[in-house]
């Protein structure tokens, strides 16, 4: 097989998760130009609309369903569905997540549920649901969207990061239950993308100024910006395609150097 070849994701069809923008949407993106069939889902159908739209005005054919990844009979019904209506899933990328910047002590136990349930509990829904159609075709492709904070802390993201940090380990899990299968799960860890969930992070403050935590990423980090979602792309088709068939249970960090970098003497 040439390389590109090794690269190309024809006669495949991808699931992301939570893709009508952001980070997913340009995972989607990039699936598709290499030739996956793409299917999305959103949460809400208003939100689902917004997609179908940003897709259709960027010449991205999709097929896209309201689902909320954390109820597992939806999930289970937008699996059965997508396999009558577009084929066996070979691809599935985790991407839907959410985060709350909260001081632990100011957290309550449901704010930090609704966290680990859609960051953590859902991706575990969402492979558990798409993995016995993988095993009997004899091939598959998880990819989890983990973050910086399946490493590291922060102030205020306890839920966040302890999702993430159990991706990580899921991620590790479904690689040593599934690896025989020829079933590949890895995860992407982005550093810090511009994209809305980070918005509040990067808001100009009232003098005009950039905000603090804004300053702090771009000292924090080797190549001095924040990561676009298009940053993303060529990771995911790597770990979508047959290039990465004997990479199985790591982690790609795709974080402009940020996690191995100390940080410049003030
Ligand atoms: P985003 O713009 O907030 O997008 C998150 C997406 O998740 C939304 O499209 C949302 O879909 C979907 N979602 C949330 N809850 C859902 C549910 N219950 N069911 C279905 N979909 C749901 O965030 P993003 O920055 O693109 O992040 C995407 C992923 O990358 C997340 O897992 C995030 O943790 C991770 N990440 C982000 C960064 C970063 O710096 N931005 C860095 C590392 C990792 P709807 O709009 O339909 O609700
Ligand atoms: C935060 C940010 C980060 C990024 C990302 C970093 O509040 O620290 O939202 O958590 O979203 O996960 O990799």
């Amino acid at each position: 097989m040439s390389i590109l070849e090794q690269f190309s994701l024809q006669g495949k069809v991808a699931l992301v998760t939570g893709a009508s923008h952001g980070i997913g949407f340009a995972l989607a993106k990039a699936l598709q130009e290499a030739g996956a069939v793409i299917v999305f889902n959103s949460s809400n159908e208003a939100s689902l609309q917004k997609g179908l739209a940003r897709y259709r005005e960027a010449g991205i054919p999709v097929h896209g369903y309201v689902c909320d990844v954390t109820d597992e009979a939806a999930v289970a019904a937008l699996v059965s569905q997508v396999e009558s209506e577009v084929g066996v899933i070979d691809i599935l990328v985790n991407n839907a997540g959410i985060i709350k910047r909260i001081p632990m002590l100011d957290m309550t136990a449901a704010d930090f549920r609704q966290v680990v349930d859609v960051d953590l509990n859902a991706p575990f829904i969402v492979s558990k649901a798409v993995l016995p159609s993988m095993i009997k075709k004899g091939h598959g492709k998880i990819i989890n969207i983990c973050s910086m904070m399946s490493e590291l802390g922060r102030e205020t993201v306890s839920a966040y990061a302890a999702a993430k940090g159990g991706l990580k380990m899921l991620t590790r899990n479904i690689c040593s239950e599934f690896g025989a299968a020829n079933i590949q799960c890895n995860g992407i860890g982005p550093g810090y993308i511009a994209t809305s969930q980070t918005a509040p992070l990067r808001e100009r403050q009232a003098d005009g100024s950039r905000h603090p935590f804004d300053q702090f990423i771009v000292s924090k980090t080797p190549a001095a910006r924040w990561g676009t979602p298009e940053d993303l792309e060529g990771s995911v088709v790597f770990l979508a395609s047959d290039a990465s068939d004997f990479v199985n249970g790591q982690i790609l960090y795709v974080d402009g150097g940020i996690l191995a970098y100390i940080g410049k003497q003030p």
